[in-house]
């Protein structure tokens, strides 16, 4: 490429552009055409050891009435300044206590829960009441009334994760409280699975509109042993054992901007590094192991969430002899696969 003249006559008009809202593309096309995704966003590991005794303090000084939503929020220390882990996804660890509600409202962008600990909290997704048992996963779709409660005796931990960041980078952003604190429950308890313990088999009843999933809820006591039923034939040389949470009509994501998955590590199981043009957060559920990132090792247990900036490559690795690792995590996907900017590239 020709260099552009160098003067003072060029400098003057240069600096005369900013009067008029103008600027010259040919000083930041190389930062605006990067030939990769490039992203402030770190890689990082929260630690359950330090999560669970902060969520709890804050059980004791902020009550669920006042917080609406009582929630540790997972800062990506790359984004200071923003409510983000990654620079479209947000995590967060939420608490309920035993008699507590957290009231209904709705909002544009997409939810779901992941259940770390704790027996007899339930989410209420549009006057359908779903109780929640460690390992289940729950949806709150765009534009659903939720409002979550605890009839049990214990603490109940959660992470959440939305499309909170894209949602206000795309300025699509709306929310309105309920009226009341809770629903009327205008639906039998955890009606949407109705028809769907089974594979293969869709209820029909119900065909929904508007390509929403159907279902609110995947239950741990079918997501477990359907991971843990495959054989190493299944395994993929990058996840291991992977299952997605689909929406069961159309076998795509279960929410329009979000995908979620559950793997397995087997016991000495290393995985190949790659990378992709998503970002994700990952909730290690069982078993213990490391995730190399960019050349960096995140040790995890039960209870560390991690995030992996996009274009950042991975790999997993279970060291233990004889114990499985268990990992969940949700992405970015479904906006990326949408777009036609979906890539992946071994390592
Ligand atoms: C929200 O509505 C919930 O309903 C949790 O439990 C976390 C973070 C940001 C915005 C809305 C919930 C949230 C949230």
């Amino acid at each position: 490429m020709a260099q552009p003249t160098q003067s003072h006559e060029v400098d003057t008009f240069l600096a005369g552009l900013a009067q008029y809202d103008v600027g010259p593309l040919w000083k930041v096309l190389g930062k605006q055409l990067t030939p990769t995704p490039e992203t402030p966003v770190k890689p990082h590991l929260w630690r359950w050891k330090d999560l669970r005794p902060q969520l709890l303090r804050s059980g004791e000084l902020v009550s669920a009435a006042e917080a609406e939503r009582r929630v540790l929020m997972l800062l990506n220390p790359g984004l200071e300044g923003r409510v983000a882990t990654t620079h479209t996804l947000y995590a967060g660890i939420q608490l309920i206590l035993p008699g507590e509600v957290a009231r209904t409202h709705r909002h544009t962008p997409n939810a779901l829960r992941f259940i770390m600990e704790g027996q007899g909290a339930y989410t209420v997704v549009d006057g359908e009441k779903l109780p929640m048992q460690p390992g289940d996963f729950v949806l709150t779709p765009n534009w659903t009334w939720h409002e979550h409660g605890s009839e049990g005796t214990q603490p109940v931990v959660w992470l959440d994760g939305l499309d909170l960041p894209l949602a206000g980078m795309l300025a699509g952003t709306f929310f309105e409280p309920g009226r009341t604190e809770s629903q009327d429950l205008t639906k039998p308890v955890e009606n949407s699975t109705r028809g769907y313990q089974r594979g293969g088999l869709l209820p029909t009843w119900q065909r929904p509109a508007g390509g929403q999933s159907p279902l609110l809820k995947y239950a741990w006591s079918e997501a477990r042993p359907a991971l843990m039923d495959l054989g190493r034939d299944a395994d993929s040389p990058f996840d291991g054992a992977m299952l997605e949470y689909v929406n069961p009509v159309t076998g795509g994501p279960s929410l329009a901007t979000m995908a979620s998955f559950l793997q397995r590590l087997r016991p000495g199981q290393k995985t190949q590094a790659r990378r992709q043009s998503v970002s994700k957060v990952y909730l290690a559920v069982e078993g213990a192991g490391q995730t190399v990132v960019n050349g960096r090792t995140l040790e995890w247990g039960p209870g560390d969430v991690f995030a992996i900036p996009t274009w950042t490559s991975h790999a997993h690795q279970n060291p233990s002899a004889s114990q499985d690792a268990i990992l969940f995590s949700f992405s970015d996907a479904p906006v990326m696969q949408a777009l036609g900017w979906y890539r992946e590239q071994e390592l």
